[in-house]
């Protein structure tokens, strides 16, 4: 199956997603997700410009060569927009696989190891009231798993509040959001935000929390341990991990489990973590870590140390990165949790998905492929708009980590 054409489609169906077509000799066409959030065009033109005319007239089936190919022959290795550009590759060859071999990907992967994807959904409100409301909506719609993110006395514009509370999206147009962040009134406002949580929502359903990257290892290891109590599923990036050694303090002052990994894109990003059983969850998604190749090596590393899949699933991902997620979830092993942030319908317009949500879990069809098709002509109708991920500032206005 020989490649014959692939192309870029970038476009903007409620926000910004950049998907790469591969057209084939047998007449099939698959599909990849390319989105960085922010700096979408950055990896479209790394295809257009550079990648894509190396994959006309190759064998399609090739996916190890060609992944290999395209990670040491540009000899400039690693990187999000390089990985997220060898990632979209490389889902777009399974789809095409799948298609060819009229079999889902999960059955290439290594077939079906679940009923399902359990995912979390993502609770969000201005006031800890409003996020506890959000959960119970999340809850009511079969949910076992809520992440709450909400705003905190003195401080009104954290992580994770967006417009609306099932669609939430951080990118603006024209010019970055500010978000404010200050470490005391936020150390002490989540523990009573889950307080409240398991107060009023209970203890069936799995509470989750994410930090953003915000904290130093001392203030994650206080906010871990002031989390114990409620028991939180996990608490996701505490720290930059990019010292990944501090997460040694973190360990070893609180047993509440981490997730960590959204921005890796590599193997090597995650491998100190893992090796030294600093995380419990590894976030690392298909389309910013070099496909389903590449997370697969990561996931089998993982398993050997008691570390588990917990795919990084936002809106700014389009739903092809989303079905490729979940065929990889449902096949491997060491699952953890899926993150599900529902896209706007619009998005629903031009991608058309195969996979649903029943009983908390999302299960993906058995159409051939990764069952995610692309309405290129729907897209046109949708053209992109520049938008930028918010900056957040200290309360003397120090820029801090977003
Ligand atoms: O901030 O996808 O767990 N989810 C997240 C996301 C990320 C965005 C960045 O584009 O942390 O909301
Ligand atoms: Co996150």
């Amino acid at each position: 199956m020989r490649i014959t054409d692939a192309r870029t489609l970038v476009c903007s169906p409620g926000r910004n997603f950049v998907t790469l077509l591969i057209e084939t000799d047998r007449g099939l066409r698959g599909y990849g997700d390319a989105t960085l959030n922010g700096r979408e065009l950055a990896v479209a033109s790394y295809l257009d410009d550079h990648v894509l005319p190396l994959l006309i007239g190759r064998d399609a089936t090739e996916i190890e060569d060609i992944w290999h190919s395209l990670y040491k022959g540009a000899y400039w290795r690693r990187g999000p927009v390089t990985m997220t550009a060898i990632g979209a590759v490389d889902v777009a060859l399974w789809d095409l696989k799948g298609k060819l071999l009229d079999t889902p990907v999960y059955n290439l992967l290594g077939g079906r190891a679940r009923r399902g994807v359990t995912v979390y959904g993502h609770a969000n409100g201005s006031t800890i009231d409003g996020a506890i409301a959000a959960a119970r909506g999340y809850i009511d719609m079969g949910y076992r798993a809520v992440r709450l993110q909400s705003g905190l006395p003195g401080l009104e514009q954290p992580y994770g509040v967006g417009r609306g509370d099932l669609y939430y999206e951080p990118a603006a147009p024209d010019h970055p959001i500010e978000e404010t962040f200050e470490p005391g009134p936020y150390l002490r406002g989540v523990p009573q935000l889950f307080e409240r949580a398991r107060a009023e929502l209970g203890w069936e359903v799995e509470l989750l929390h994410d930090a953003h990257h915000r904290l130093t290892p001392r203030e994650a290891a206080q906010l871990g341990k002031a989390l114990e109590p409620y028991q939180l599923f996990w608490l996701e990036d505490p720290v930059p991990a990019e010292a990944q050694e501090s997460l040694r303090l973190v360990r070893h002052h609180t047993v509440t489990p981490i997730a960590i990994g959204e921005v890796f894109n590599t193997i090597q990003d995650a491998h100190q973590l893992i090796g030294e059983q600093l995380l419990d969850y590894i976030r690392t998604t298909v389309a910013h870590a070099g496909g389903l190749t590449h997370l697969q090596r990561i996931a089998h590393l993982a398993e050997l140390y008691h570390v588990r899949t917990a795919c990084h699933g936002p809106t700014d991902l389009s739903p092809v990165n989303l079905g490729a997620a979940l065929h990889f979830q449902t096949a491997v092993h060491n699952f953890g949790l899926q993150e599900y942030m529902r896209h706007p319908e619009e998005a629903h317009e031009v991608f058309r998905v195969g996979y649903w949500l029943e009983e908390g879990m999302l299960h993906v069809s058995d159409s051939p492929g990764l069952g995610v098709e692309v309405d290129e002509e729907r897209a046109a109708d949708f053209p992109y708009q520049r938008a930028y991920l918010p900056v957040a500032r200290r309360w003397d206005g120090t820029v801090h980590s977003w």
